[in-house]
Parts: C-alpha cells; sequence; structure tokens
C-alpha cells in the first residue's frame, strides 16, 4: 500500500481553490475550521459543511489541522479543565464525521515563526526563512521582554544590536508583522498581546510544560482511541526554545517522551520534516524507523542551514534532510498498516505566476505543486523498486 497524498486548504478564502487543487492529483484534504475561536468545539454541524464543501469538490477529508489547544491547557490554569472536556467534545465530534487524524500542536504562545516570507533562492523564485539576529533585535529592541538579553549569546547580541541600528522603521514593521504571521483566518496577535501570554510562562519550567502535555494527552487519547481517532502532534517549529518560551516538541527524545506519556496507540506523531530538520541533531531516517506506526502523518519539505545557524526552506528535495530515506522508511512502516499515512507536501516556493500573487506564505500553488510532483515521483519509484 502507498502513502495518501494530500493538501491543505484554508477553507473558502484560500487562494488555491478546491478545484484547482483537484487538478493537483491529490487524493484527500487536509483542513481545519479556521474561523472557530481557540478552544472553542467544534460542532458536527460545522464540521459537516465543511466536509460537503470538500466533497462537492470531489475530494475527501481526510486530516483536520489544527484543533488547536487553548493556552490555558498548556499552562494548566485558568479554565483548562472546561477546554479540555471541550477538545473531547471536538475529538467525539471530529469522529463522528468520520475523518481519522487529527493533527494539534504543544508550542507555547505561538505557532510557526519565520523571520523573513521572501528570501531569494538562487534561482529566483522566494523561500521562508528563519534568522536568529533578527528574533533577537524583535525580541529585545521591539517586545522588550524582561531579561530577553540571557536567551542569546554574545555574537547574536552583537548582530541584534546592529540591526536594530540599520533597520527602517518600515522594515522593522515588516519583521514585526512576519514574526506575528500565525494561521489564516484566525486571530492575530499584537506585540502587545504576545508579551502579556509570554509572561504566563514565566514560572513554567520545561518539565512543567511537558507535564502539562502529559496530562493532555492522558484525557484526549483514551477518548480518541475509543473515538477511532489518530492523534497527530506537530513539532516545534524551529524545533528550539525562543522568546524565551520552553519547547518540548523538538528532538528524539522529547517525542519518545510524548509517546510514552500513554499507553494509547491513539497518541501519535505529526512527522514534520521541516520542523524536525532545522535542528541539526535529529537524523530524520532513524527517527521514522524509531517511531513506525506511531507517525500518524507526515509533512514533507526540507530545509538548509547557513554557516551562522540559521536556515531556509529548500526544495522539497534539496537540503539536509534526506528525503529518499525518509520516503523509504515512511513506505516500509506503510506495508504493516491497514489505513494509508497521509502525508502533504509541506511549504513551497514562491515561483513562477505565484510571485505576483499574495496569499499563504508558503502555501503558494505552484511551489507546493513542484513538492508534491517531486515527492509523488520518489514515492513511486522507491515503491516499484521494492516491490511495495
Ligand atoms: C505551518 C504548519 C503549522 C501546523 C501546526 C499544527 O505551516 O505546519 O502551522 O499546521 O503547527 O498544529
Amino acid at each position: 500500500m502507498r502513502l495518501k497524498q494530500t493538501w491543505r486548504w484554508f477553507g473558502p478564502n484560500d487562494q488555491v481553490s478546491l478545484a484547482h487543487i483537484r487538478q493537483a492529483g491529490v487524493q484527500g484534504i487536509v483542513s481545519a475550521l479556521h474561523h472557530v475561536p481557540h478552544g472553542d468545539v467544534w460542532t458536527a454541524a460545522e464540521i459537516s459543511q465543511h466536509k460537503a464543501k470538500i466533497e462537492a469538490a470531489g475530494l475527501t477529508w481526510d486530516v483536520v489541522e489544527s484543533v488547536t489547544v487553548h493556552e490555558d491547557i498548556k499552562t494548566r490554569s485558568g479554565n483548562y479543565q472546561q477546554y479540555i472536556a471541550q477538545y473531547q467534545e471536538s475529538i467525539r465530534n471530529i469522529a463522528a464525521c468520520g475523518i481519522p487524524v487529527l493533527t494539534y500542536n504543544f508550542m507555547p504562545v505561538q505557532d510557526w515563526t519565520r523571520t523573513s516570507v521572501d528570501y531569494e533562492m538562487p534561482d529566483g523564485a522566494k523561500a521562508l526563512y528563519f534568522d536568529l539576529a533578527e528574533l533577537a533585535m524583535f525580541d529585545i529592541y521591539i517586545l522588550k521582554r524582561k531579561n530577553a538579553e540571557a536567551s542569546y549569546d554574545d555574537n547574536t547580541l552583537a548582530k541584534a544590536a546592529e540591526k536594530n541600528k540599520q533597520y527602517s522603521s518600515s522594515q522593522k514593521d515588516a519583521l514585526v508583522t512576519t514574526i506575528l504571521l500565525g494561521i489564516p483566518g484566525e486571530k492575530k496577535l499584537t506585540p502587545a498581546t504576545l508579551l502579556e501570554r509570554i509572561e504566563v510562562y514565566d514560572n513554567i519550567s520545561r518539565e512543567q510544560l511537558q507535564n502539562n502535555l502529559k496530562y493532555f494527552l492522558e484525557q484526549v487519547s483514551p477518548v480518541a482511541e475509543e473515538a477511532g481517532i489518530r492523534l497527530a502532534i506537530h513539532p516545534d517549529d524551529p524545533p528550539f526554545d525562543i522568546l524565551g518560551l520552553p519547547r518540548i516538541v523538538s528532538t528524539q527524545a522529547d517525542l519518545q517522551f510524548i509517546l510514552d506519556a500513554t499507553g494509547s496507540k491513539a497518541n501519535g506523531l505529526c512527522f514534520c520534516t521541516g520542523s524536525l530538520g532545522a535542528n541539526p541533531d535529529n537524523d530524520l531516517p532513524a527517527m521514522v524507523k524509531q517511531f513506525g506506526s506511531r507517525i500518524h502523518f507526515a509533512h514533507l519539505r526540507n530545509v538548509s542551514r547557513t554557516a551562522e545557524g540559521n536556515f531556509y526552506e529548500d526544495a522539497h528535495l534539496g537540503g539536509r534532510v534526506n528525503m529518499y530515506a525518509v520516503m523509504k522508511e515512511l513506505l516500509r512502516t506503510q506495508q504493516s498498516l491497514s489505513y494509508q499515512i497521509p502525508f502533504r507536501p509541506d511549504h513551497g516556493h514562491q515561483m513562477l505566476d505565484d510571485l505576483q500573487k499574495t496569499g499563504v506564505p508558503g502555501y503558494s500553488a505552484i511551489g507546493r505543486l513542484r513538492g508534491l510532483a517531486e515527492l509523488r515521483g520518489l514515492e513511486l519509484g522507491i515503491a516499484e523498486n521494492e516491490g511495495w
């Protein structure tokens, strides 16, 4: 059996329509109800309505990405018990609507973070980029987080100070917009709300956050298992602490901790090669081998690191992740399963006609099509060769 090729659709406002996605030749859709405020229940009625739109285009809704985990759950404070009950309710409703995989993340405060969305590749396409000194400049001089300096080494501090002098106010505004990009259709953070939320973590250690995740998993995994849902936690992106916040879904050991946190097989991973690949210590093919069928979903993309330790999103088959070896291990795992592991081409360069369009950074049609075509060919070649 082969993997299931899927595509992320942000809903009716996505610049890439379902009719166009169908032409990409994918089998399934990854989507979410982005208009539902974080923490609220996803009702069966709303899920069914969204599903009907996908099915009317001749596609199926295979993966929910994401039901966001409310901050009260991550910090285990305030109304966390009520939010967990509501999360359980959403899981049951998603299952009742027949969607088998649910992706989420446990990144404190912010989902994925980049400092630039238009890094020019040598071929003229544009890519997403993460520059630590720019983040430090934002943290120290714009956000003015207390003790922010303590999070950076001297070299980064010097570069951040230099950038703070050099950047015009419009360059700084653009940086703030990029860092706070978040997920389209969801409520945006401002620097002030970001700072407020970061401060809630002042007394939350890495161990505490891990305990909070374990507690959450103990509450939701049995519900998912009973309902027939495979949970898929997305790794931290980037896979290290930022803005003074602890990150606990970044390494092989972190992922093993999560899988060991409950005995339930419903508790699994979204294996994002781009996120995990930005940490040079992560050996991705070995990780696929180790986690096997606990990988419930895969995001396939690649990253390259610069000499300074920054990273950018490379072509899907370029970069430091050995995509051949990852794909081979995923396919090997697939052979012992009765359902297909879904993957999607994650992100893509802004290229060709996409360069003239404004859409969700990383999610332009042509760049992802290129990625999908390459990954699909790679999969076919390996599978045919192995007799899978
Ligand atoms: C970025 C995405 C993430 C992902 C969430 C999952 O492009 O991969 O935003 O959807 O972290 O919860």
